[in-house]
This record gives C-alpha cells, structure tokens and sequence, in this order.
C-alpha cells in the first residue's frame, strides 16, 4: 500500500461535462419536457429532456431482447419508461399498494413491480400516454417520484423495520425528514405531471443550486447491530447510537460507494470514512453541509470523478471533516463505539413493540409478478385487501408485511402460502442478490436478476455436497460495473463483463465492512463454479470454528486482503 498524499484542490476547474450544461439552462428541470410528452411521433424522449426525467424518477429504456429483432425490421426501438417511487425508509400503506399494484397490472408493459435494493419499488415498461396517470396516481396515494434519479440526494435508506424498537421508530422519522430536506425545491414536477399552474415567484434551490449535485448522491441511516443498508455504499451514513436504549445522535460517515469502469484504475470502491460523532437533533444542518460541500467541490468536469468518494480522496478526510463543522457550525466529537454483526433480513414472524406482528418474506430479485405457477405480485394485493398495518420494503429486496394484528395473523399467513410465499429457502438463497440488468437496463453486459435462480440453485448443490448446506455466502451478481447488486461488497460477487461472462471476487465480509478483491477475470458461468466448488470445499474442510467464507479466503491467502481500496484494488 503506498503512503497517501491529498493534494488535490477544493474545486476543479476546467470544461463542464455536457451534463452541467443540461443541468444549468433547464429551468429548474422543466427543459422541454412538456412539449416531448405531446410528440406521440415517438415513444421516447428527445435531446436534453431524455437526461431531465430522471430528476423526475424516470428512465427511458428498451427491451433488449428485442432490440436487434426491431432493428432488422426496420423499426425504431420500442422506448419505454421505468419509473421509481420515493419511498424513503421503505414504508407503504396497503392502500397505496393497492393502486400501485392495480397500476402496474393495467398500464405496464410488464406487468411487474420490482423491489430495489434501495426500498423503493420501480415500474417498467410504461409507454408516453401513460407517464402522466402513473404520476397523478402517485399523488393520489401521497407519494411521488421525484429525486429518486440523477444529481440528487437518492431514496433515503433506513433499517427496515422501525416497530422493532422505539430507537427504530425516531431513526425511520429522520430518514422521512432527511429525504424532505434535501428534496429538490423546483415546482416543475407539480407542474410537469400534476397540472399545477406555474406560480409568478421565481424557482430557487438553496441546497443543491441551479446545476444540482455534481452526480448521484446517496444517504443511509443505520440502527447497528444490522447493516441490512450497506452503508459502504453510501455518500453519507449515519450509525445510531444510543445510550440506555434512548437516541443521543449520530456517528457520521462520508465518501462510500462501489461503482468501478473495467480496467479504470481512476475508479474504485471506497469504504466510507468515519468522521465522527455528533447529538441527534443536529442531522439535518450534519447532513445539509456535507451534501453543499459536494454540491461545492464535487468534480463537474468527468462524471467518472465525480462522486463524493473522489471528492474527500481529492482533498483529504481532514479538510472535508472541517468544511463540515464549519458550514453546520457543529464539532463533530470522537467516533463511538458501535458493532455491526449482520445484513440479511429476519425472515418469518417477528413481534413489534407495539405487540403487533410481522411477517418478512423472502421475493427472489424483488420481483413481483404473477408467474404461471406462482401468483406472487397477487398473493401481497391478496395480503394487502385485509392487511390493516404497513409493508415495509427492504434494503435486500425483501418485504415486511408489518403491523398484523393478532386476528389477522393466520389469514394472512395462510394468504402468503397459497401465492407460493414462506417456501423453505436456504439461507444461501436468503442472502444472494441480483441487480435488475437484462432485459431493461440500458447499461447491462451480461444477465444478473434473470440467472441469480439458477446459479443459487447450483452453490446450494456445493454446499450440500460438502455438507454445509445450513450455512451461507453472501453472494451478489451485478450486470455491469456500475455495480448496483453491490456485489463489491459480497462475500463472492460476479460483475457481468460480456454476455456469458463474468469478472469474479471474493474476499469482502459478511458484515459488508470489506471490498473483496478479483479472483478470476472474465470467466464463463461454468468456469465460476468450478472455482466456487474448489474454494467452497477448501472453506468446508479447513475453516476455523465459525470462520466465515470471505474471512477464509483471506486468512488462507487465496485473496490478498484489501486494506485500502485505491490502492490495493486493482494491484
Ligand atoms: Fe443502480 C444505474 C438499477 C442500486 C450504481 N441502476 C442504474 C440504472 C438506472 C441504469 C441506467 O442508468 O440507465 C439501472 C436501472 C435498471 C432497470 O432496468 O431497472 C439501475 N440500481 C438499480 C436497482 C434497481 C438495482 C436493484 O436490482 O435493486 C437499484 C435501485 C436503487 C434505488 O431504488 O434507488 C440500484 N445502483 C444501485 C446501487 C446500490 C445502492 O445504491 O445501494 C449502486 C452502487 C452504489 C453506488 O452508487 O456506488 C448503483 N446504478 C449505479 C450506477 C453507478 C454510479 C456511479 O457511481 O458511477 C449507475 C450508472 C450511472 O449512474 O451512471 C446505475
Ligand atoms: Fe444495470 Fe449495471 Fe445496474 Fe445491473 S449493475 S442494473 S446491469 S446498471
């Protein structure tokens, strides 16, 4: 590892990557995004506005299966748009799962409501007439979409389950407020999409400025022991800690996040930096200056640069840490102690502090869809026409069917058994993951979501052969570096490099605490798992008592640890 040097400066000067451009004339996000929805000449979105309806939560795609069929016919790709929901914490009322769940039966292309990682849920396949009804649908329902893409602060994430303790509940109030605060402060999606009339005053944004952030910004609160958020992931993260079961504050951690190029040494993981501990009622002025120092000195000139990450490794933790004090005028103290022991969801019925009941089920990929045999996306509207509590979405694409009071609890448990839920699942299967890749992610190299079933099915086998079927590897398959399944944060984690073809690592940890490093690059499905049973049977016979599989691979050297991302990433 070398020695590190922060030398950079404070704000980079130079050409603004055409994004700032689209960002700064477009009237604070309105461009022409009205005129393009009355073009039914085409089913997309043209010049600047296709880049401006992500602010608005949407993204314009194509099924690629079909793509190159379309192609050879001479026809213009079929576009279609995904839309995510805001959903900070992940908590959604039956009644708004009703309508979501009618919406996505009557007007996608699809048919399906895909969970994230980040808990919220996405539609796709929503064609140009019915963009406008699916937002004044949200409203309705009191929720919308707006932020939930490009230069903003993301879905504010939250451990997901706040009837667990009253410290789950004030930290879920905070996520809510957190989203609120950094919300962008334009009128134009109440105008765009709620046909609200344009007020005379004029628009202002005083916490991410006219140009928005320099790229993608996102935020997590975590309740340790369980790290069911990633924090690593994030831009900024808050660690609860308390004292006697009571909320004091907060320790604050800045500069996660996992998206790497291929072959792009610039790019790299980086765990995010503690910088220390501040009282709880202090989040939003904490959180508001850390997300204006990035709006500050975040690089506009190479989006490939741009994230907070790069930005504290530019300047240094030292001077980041002190802009922050110095902009919310709080002294950040030592960090305290604090213990993650876990990530996955506790599947099955859990009890509340408020004596009610919960039910976390396990959703594959978090895709709920009625499938032949199996009527998922029905079994929860089922669920949801009786359920008087919440669903909780989580950070694993699982979801909680939260609040059961004690009468309802075998209704709904016999409801979720009959639509194909609460079928024995290993806990390899519990804690493996997929991005949504293949067919509608524009970005996607090879499958994730659609090979996640069966590539588990064969470690299972592993496993079982080498009699350790009770135990577990986190397992995470991205389509793509950008790395959305957050597979650099996995035990073994494959990232799609072509179709077919996959750059494996392994080495990160089960706390999600440690990038693993690559093993294999550019390796067949076949392949992977020939390594994965010789590795798998290594861990099987020679671990220690207790010794996880990513601490194996280290302790025995079959992966050099890495200590520090930037330098020891790609070495
Ligand atoms: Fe992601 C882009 C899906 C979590 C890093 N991500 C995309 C897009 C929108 C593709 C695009 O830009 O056109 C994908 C849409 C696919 C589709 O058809 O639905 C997509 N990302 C997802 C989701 C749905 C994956 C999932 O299976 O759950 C997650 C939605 C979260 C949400 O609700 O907001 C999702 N994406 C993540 C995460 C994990 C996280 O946030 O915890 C990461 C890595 C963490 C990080 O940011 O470092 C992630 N997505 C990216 C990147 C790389 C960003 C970067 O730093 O360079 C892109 C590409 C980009 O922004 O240019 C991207
Ligand atoms: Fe698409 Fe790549 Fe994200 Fe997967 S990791 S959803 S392929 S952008």
């Amino acid at each position: 590892m070398n020695k590190k040097t922060y030398h950079g400066p404070l704000v980079i000067k130079g050409k603004l990557v055409d994004a700032e451009r689209i960002k700064e004339n477009s009237n604070y996000l309105r461009g022409s995004i009205s005129k393009d929805l009355e073009n039914t000449l085409t089913g997309g979105f043209t010049g600047d506005n296709f880049s401006l309806i992500r602010f608005h939560g949407m993204y314009q795609q194509d099924d690629r299966d079909i793509r190159i069929e379309r192609l050879e016919q001479k026809l213009d790709s079929r576009h279609a748009i995904m839309l995510r929901c805001r959903l900070p914490g992940g908590i959604i009322t039956s009644k708004q799962w009703l309508a979501i769940d009618k919406f996505a039966k009557e007007k996608t292309l699809y048919g399906s409501i895909r969970l994230t990682n980040r808990q919220t849920f996405q539609f796709h396949g929503i064609l140009k007439t019915h963009i406008k009804s699916a937002h004044q649908m949200l409203n309705e329902i009191g929720l919308d979409s707006l932020g939930t893409a490009n230069d903003v602060n993301r879905n504010v994430l939250c451990s997901s389950n706040p009837m667990e303790s009253v410290v789950h509940q004030e930290v879920y109030a905070l996520a809510k407020k957190i989203s609120q605060h950094l919300l962008p402060n334009t009128k134009a999606y109440a105008e765009i999409w709620l046909n609200q009339k344009k007020v005379a005053t004029t628009d202002s944004e005083p916490i991410l400025g006219s140009s928005y952030l320099p790229r993608k910004f996102k935020t997590s609160i975590v309740v340790p022991p369980n790290n069911e958020v990633d924090l690593h992931a994030n831009d900024m993260s808050f660690i609860a800690i308390t004292e006697k079961g009571s909320l004091t504050g907060f320790n604050l951690l800045v500069g996660g996040g996992l998206s790497i190029d291929h072959g792009n040494k610039n790019t790299y993981p980086r765990i995010a930096s503690e910088f220390g501990y501040f009282p709880a009622n202090k989040i939003l002025n904490i959180a508001e200056a850390v997300v204006s120092i990035q709006r500050d000195w975040g690089n506009r000139t190479d989006r490939k640069n741009a994230k907070t990450k790069y930005t504290i490794e530019r300047v240094g933790p030292d001077i980041f840490k002190k802009e922050i004090e110095r902009r919310s005028g709080i002294n950040l103290q030592p960090i305290r102690s604090y213990q993650l022991t876990t990530r996955g969801d506790r599947f099955g019925w859990t009890k509340g502090i408020d004596h009610k009941w919960n039910l976390t089920l396990f959703i594959e990929n978090g895709r709920l869809l009625d499938y032949p045999d199996c009527l998922l996306k029905t079994g929860i509207a089922e669920i949801a026409k009786v359920h008087q509590g919440n669903f909780h979405l989580t950070a694993n694409q699982n979801l909680i069917v939260a609040g059961i009071i004690e009468s309802q609890k075998n209704n709904i448990e016999n409801i979720a058994r009959l639509h194909g839920f609460m079928k024995k699942i290993t806990p390899q299967r519990e804690n493996s993951m997929a991005c949504v890749s293949f067919p509608t992610c524009p970005l996607a190299m090879a499958e994730a979501e659609r090979i996640l079933p069966t590539f588990v099915t064969s470690v299972e086998d592993i496993m079982t052969k080498y009699g350790i079927e009770d135990d577990y590897i986190i397992l995470r398959i991205t389509g793509c570096p950008n790395g959305c399944a957050r597979a650099l944060l996995s035990e073994i984690g494959l990232i799609g490099k072509a179709p077919g073809r996959y750059n494996l690592y392994i080495g990160g940890n089960r706390i999600g605490t440690r990038i693993p490093k690559m093993y294999k690059e550019n390796i067949s499905v076949k392949n992977i798992l020939e390594i994965l049973d010789n590795l798998i049977s290594k861990w099987a016979k020679n671990r220690n008592k207790n010794e996880d599989f990513g601490d194996f691979t280290i302790r025995t050297g079959i992966v050099a640890p890495i200590l520090d991302p930037i330098y020891d990433f790609w070495a």
